[in-house]
Order: structure tokens, then C-alpha cells, then sequence
């Protein structure tokens, strides 16, 4: 009896769980539908990068000696989704049976965990072994703790996988934490350094043409493209990060740099999300650039915490808290998202600079998705939802598993807590300290109150004097909550008077 095998746009692996025990007569089932390409209106450039990656891991299985079907977008009977690519893969060949590795988002899992009674057939879903903690090992970890810490969970992962671990269990270096060290702000004139440009093949040509046709509408720039779109120049992304970038990727890893996207930041993330890279192997690389001695340990370690620590903790709070966690709304917050996030003018430097990035690219580092326009959403009020839907769709390595957690739970704090034991909001002071932005921004980040002030440092305070009912009790917030206090009631009034002007002149469109 053969199998159909369906491998989805960021499953592109030759290790999947789903193509493992592949036999003669089984097919592999790739398809490219308008559902999974408009659910959220991804940026040109991810689409192109998932297709470009689809077509040619296809290429690759089938020299493998694979069967193959592979539906392109345009291919005349192309139903659209998923479950109608699966219908139609069954009725074109023998198949009596579908085995998938679990989707990545809660929505087309649904799908793929209901669909077997509308086909007929078994479908079997498998566990996606790309990730190092599963999820019935994660809920283990989680289950009877009051606070879910991520630090925690990333000491039982690094002990777990002797990552950084010497022969008598302890941690490297004796910390298993260098943070305070990856702090720095950036150097005057201070440059990203070059990264690799891959060439397009007539594969990702073909595919860039069709994007160009059919997305045209979708924000964001499709040209120039120089993603790696194959597991090979994928691998070569990682290498050059580990020899060129790596080194400083720690001491700059929060800093933000005017006209410079990238700084020392690995920009991985949407291969890993792929499949093109598995996270063990980029942890092992990392730990041998330490101890080869061609790279600190302030700078492996941070590299290692993100996907260890931060990338398989987010995964297990999706999977957990899902399908509420979508929906929280823990301050209750119901502003529209400004126009600006979708590249309408504001005078906000930081904000302007965070959204083109975006544009440019798919990509903005995560201090400013976190601290700008994560941080602004959060002072602002804008509906967590709205937020969530603009992340998942802006950035190349956007999928509900690692950007739900990220922007509900870690930026918005939406979750009332569940992933950060305090929000991350922050004022003007901070983006000031981190990033070469306000020199070139209309406002003034050591104002509060006047036509020049910096908008976060009002409502940073206001947010703070908006939620104090939810936060004052949070021994994190008993410093800023003192420092409240001690302004006196006429310099609150007047701060409040001045936030309420900023959200005025955000309504406006005028901000
Ligand atoms: P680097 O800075 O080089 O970090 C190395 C790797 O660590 C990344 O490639 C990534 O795999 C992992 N990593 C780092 N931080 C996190 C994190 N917080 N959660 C999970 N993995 C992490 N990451 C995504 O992969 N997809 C998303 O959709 C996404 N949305 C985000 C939304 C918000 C609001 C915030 C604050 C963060 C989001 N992140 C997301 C996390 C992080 O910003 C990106 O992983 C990172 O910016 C990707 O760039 P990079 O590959 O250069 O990462
Ligand atoms: C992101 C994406 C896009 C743009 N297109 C496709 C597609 O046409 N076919 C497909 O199988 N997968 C695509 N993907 C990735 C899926 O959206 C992803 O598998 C789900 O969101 C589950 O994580
Ligand atoms: Fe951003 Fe305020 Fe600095 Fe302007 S002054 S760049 S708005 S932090």
C-alpha cells in the first residue's frame, strides 16, 4: 500500500519525521497554494524564499530517487489549500494513506488532525523531531511550576544536550549566563559586515517572476533577493556567521545602528524555520568556534540561549497555551494599528528605521522587534491581535510557533505573564542609549513634556499610571512605581496631559 507524504513550505528537510520510513511507491506531496501564501499577507520576499526553497528541495528528494508530486501556484487545477492538494494527491495516484510531520501552526494542524474522516483515508501526524525538546517533555518541564522561567528550562536543556557543559556538569566558564556582557551599545560608525549574496537560479528566477505577478500587493520589497534558498547555501550562512560574525554577535547583540539591519546577527532564523538548518548542529558549530578559541564565550553562549533556550521554550508555550494564547488581551488594549507599521510617514527615527528594515528586507533584529515597535505597540495600546497579525506576516522567518509567544507573551506581555515575569516596556532613554537613532529624530529623548519630547518617555509613564492596578503589585515594578510617586502630582498631570496628546496625534496620523 503506498503512502502519500506531504512535506510542508517549512519542513524542507531530508530528516523529516514524515519522509523517514519513505518506500518504493510512496509519494511526496510539496504544494504551493494561495491559502498558506495570503493567511496573513506575507512580505514578497518570504514568499519567494519558501517557494524558491520548496522547488528546490523537491529537486533535491527527487535526485534522492523520491517520487515526487510537486504543484506549483499556477498549475491549472491548483485547488488552494493544503487539504485540497492532499484530495486531489490521492485521487491522481494509489495512495490509501497520508503521513504528515506536525504543521508548525495550531490552524493547519486542525486541519491536518480532521481531515482524515472528509479524505477517507488515515492521517497519520508525527512529531517534529527538527525540534530538540518535544512537546510531551516540555509540558513535563512546565507542568506544576508557578512561573514557566526560561532560564530554568535552558540549564535542563544544556545539560540535556552537553552543550556547554563540562565533564563535571557544570557550565562552561562556571555562569551559564554571559547577558550582562552582550549589552553594548554600538560604536560610533560602526557597520554591518558583509554577508553573502547567493546567486538565483533559473529555479529562483522563475519563481521571483511569479511572486513579482502575483503578491505585487503585499508590503514590502521583493528586489534585491540574495536568500540562501538550498540547504548547502544555507550551511554556508551558518559557516560565515560562525567565522566572521559570531565573535561579536555578544557584545552587540542589543545595539541598533542607523542604515544597518543586520550589525553581527546571524539572520538564520528563516532557514531554521524551514528546515534548511537544524538547531543542534548550529549549537554544536557555535560551542567548537569557543573552544577553538575563534570566538568568546560571552558571544557562544548568548548565540547557543536563542535557540536552546529561547526558540524551543517559545515552541513549548505555543503548543501549551494554545488556541487561547492567540487571543489574550491582558490590558485590554483595542488601538488600531497605526498606519506607519505598514510604511505610512512618522517623524518617530527609531520607529521609521525599524519599519524599513522590514520593508527592505523581511527582517529587523530583535531588540527593535522588541524594543521599538514591540515596545511602542505595547505603550500605545495597540490591540495585541493587530500587532500579532503584522509580525507574522512582515518577517521571512514568521510562523505562529515562534512569533505568537514572541509578540503576545515576550513584547506585549498580553499573556499577563506567562513568558516574562514583567513587561518589556521601556522609554526613549533606553532606544537612546542602544541605537544611534534620535541624532537624526525630530523628537528629544531626554524630553518627557514639550512639542520636542520623545513619544515613549510619556507613554512609558502613562502606561505604566494606566496599569497600575495590573503591575503595582510586581515586586520588578516596585522601583519604577517609587519613581512614579516621587514626580508629584502636578509633573503626572502634565505627563498624562502629554501622552494623551501623543495618542491624539497618533489617531491623527500625524505622529
Ligand atoms: P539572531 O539574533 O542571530 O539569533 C540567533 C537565533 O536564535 C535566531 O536565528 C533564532 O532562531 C533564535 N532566536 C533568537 N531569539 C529568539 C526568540 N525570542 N524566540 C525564538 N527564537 C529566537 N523569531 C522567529 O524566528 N520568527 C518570528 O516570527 C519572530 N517574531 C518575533 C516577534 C517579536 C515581537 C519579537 C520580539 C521577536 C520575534 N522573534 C521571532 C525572535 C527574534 O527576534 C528572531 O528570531 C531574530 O530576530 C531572527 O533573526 P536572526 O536569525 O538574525 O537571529
Ligand atoms: C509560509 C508558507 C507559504 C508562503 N506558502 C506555503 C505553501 O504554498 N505551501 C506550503 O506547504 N507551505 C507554505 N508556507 C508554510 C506554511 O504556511 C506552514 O507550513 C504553516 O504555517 C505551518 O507552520
Ligand atoms: Fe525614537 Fe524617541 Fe529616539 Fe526619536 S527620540 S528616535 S522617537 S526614542
Amino acid at each position: 500500500m503506498s503512502t502519500l507524504r506531504l512535506v510542508l513550505g517549512d519542513q524542507l528537510n531530508a530528516q523529516l519525521s514524515a519522509l523517514h520510513d519513505y518506500a518504493e511507491g510512496d509519494v511526496v506531496l510539496i504544494a504551493e497554494v494561495m491559502e498558506e501564501a495570503t493567511y496573513a499577507p506575507h512580505h514578497p520576499k518570504k514568499i519567494a524564499f519558501v517557494f524558491a526553497a520548496m522547488r528546490h528541495f523537491a529537486a533535491e528528494c527527487e535526485a534522492r530517487g523520491l517520487t515526487v508530486r510537486y504543484v506549483p501556484l499556477d498549475a491549472a487545477e491548483n485547488s488552494g489549500s493544503i487539504e485540497g492538494e492532499v484530495r486531489r494527491a490521492l485521487s491522481a495516484t494509489q495512495a490509501k494513506a497520508v503521513v504528515c510531520t506536525a504543521p508548525g501552526e495550531w490552524r493547519l494542524h486542525q486541519t491536518m488532525q480532521q481531515c482524515g474522516t472528509r479524505l477517507g483515508v488515515p492521517v497519520e501526524i508525527r512529531e517534529d523531531t527538527r525540534f530538540l525538546c518535544s512537546l510531551t517533555s516540555f509540558n513535563h518541564w512546565a507542568d506544576g511550576r508557578k512561573q514557566l522561567r526560561m532560564e530554568l528550562f535552558y540549564r535542563q536543556m544544556r545539560l540535556e544536550h552537553g552543550i556547554l557543559i563540562e565533564p563535571d556538569g557544570t557550565p562552561t566558564g562556571g555562569q551559564w549566563n554571559y547577558d550582562k556582557e552582550n549589552r553594548k551599545p554600538p560604536l560610533n560608525g560602526m557597520r554591518s559586515p558583509t554577508r553573502l549574496r547567493h546567486p538565483r537560479s533559473s529555479i529562483t528566477r522563475e519563481v521571483l517572476s511569479l511572486v513579482e505577478e502575483r503578491f505585487a500587493s503585499h508590503f514590502g520589497n521583493l528586489h534585491p533577493f540574495y536568500f540562501a534558498v538550498t540547504r548547502e547555501e544555507a550551511l554556508a550562512e551558518a559557516q560565515h556567521f560562525m567565522e566572521e560574525l559570531l565573535p561579536k554577535f555578544g557584545d552587540f547583540q542589543d545595539a541598533m545602528v542607523q542604515g544597518e539591519a543586520y550589525l553581527y546577527h546571524s539572520l538564520l532564523a528563516a532557514y531554521l524555520n524551514a528546515g534548511l538548518l537544524l538547531p543542534l548542529e548550529l549549537c554544536r558549530m557555535a560551542e567548537s568556534a569557543y573552544r577553538h578559541g575563534k570566538a568568546p564565550l560571552n558571544a557562544a553562549e548568548g548565540f547557543i540561549r536563542q535557540i536552546l533556550g529561547w526558540r524551543e521554550y517559545v515552541r513549548g508555550v505555543y503548543w501549551r497555551f494554545m488556541p487561547d494564547y492567540e487571543q489574550m488581551n491582558h490590558f485590554g488594549a483595542r488601538r488600531a494599528l497605526p498606519a506607519f507599521y505598514w510604511g505610512a510617514k512618522t517623524n518617530m527615527a527609531c520607529v521609521s528605521e525599524a519599519v524599513k528594515h522590514t520593508q527592505m528586507h523581511a527582517y529587523s533584529h530583535h531588540i527593535q522587534r522588541l524594543m521599538v515597535t514591540g515596545n511602542f505597540a505595547l505603550l500605545a495600546g495597540i490591540d495585541p491581535h493587530e500587532v500579532h497579525q503584522w509580525y507574522l506576516a512582515v518577517y521571512a522567518d514568521a510562523y505562529g510557533w515562534v512569533e505568537v509567544p514572541n509578540t503576545i507573551g515576550m513584547a506585549l506581555h498580553a499573556d499577563g505573564g506567562i513568558m516574562a515575569s514583567k513587561p518589556y516596556a521601556a522609554s526613549g532613554k533606553y532606544i537612546h542609549r542602544m541605537s544611534n537613532f534620535c541624532k537624526s529624530c525630530r523628537f528629544d529623548p531626554e524630553v518627557t513634556v514639550g512639542e520636542n519630547a520623545c513619544p515613549f518617555n510619556a507613554l512609558y509613564w502613562d502606561f505604566l499610571a494606566r496599569h497600575e492596578t495590573l503591575l503595582r503589585n510586581n515586586q520588578r515594578m516596585l522601583y519604577v512605581y517609587a519613581t512614579w510617586e516621587k514626580f508629584g502630582a502636578a509633573k503626572q498631570n502634565a505627563i498624562r496631559a502629554q501622552a494623551e496628546d501623543v495618542l491624539r496625534q497618533l489617531d491623527d496620523g500625524v505622529l
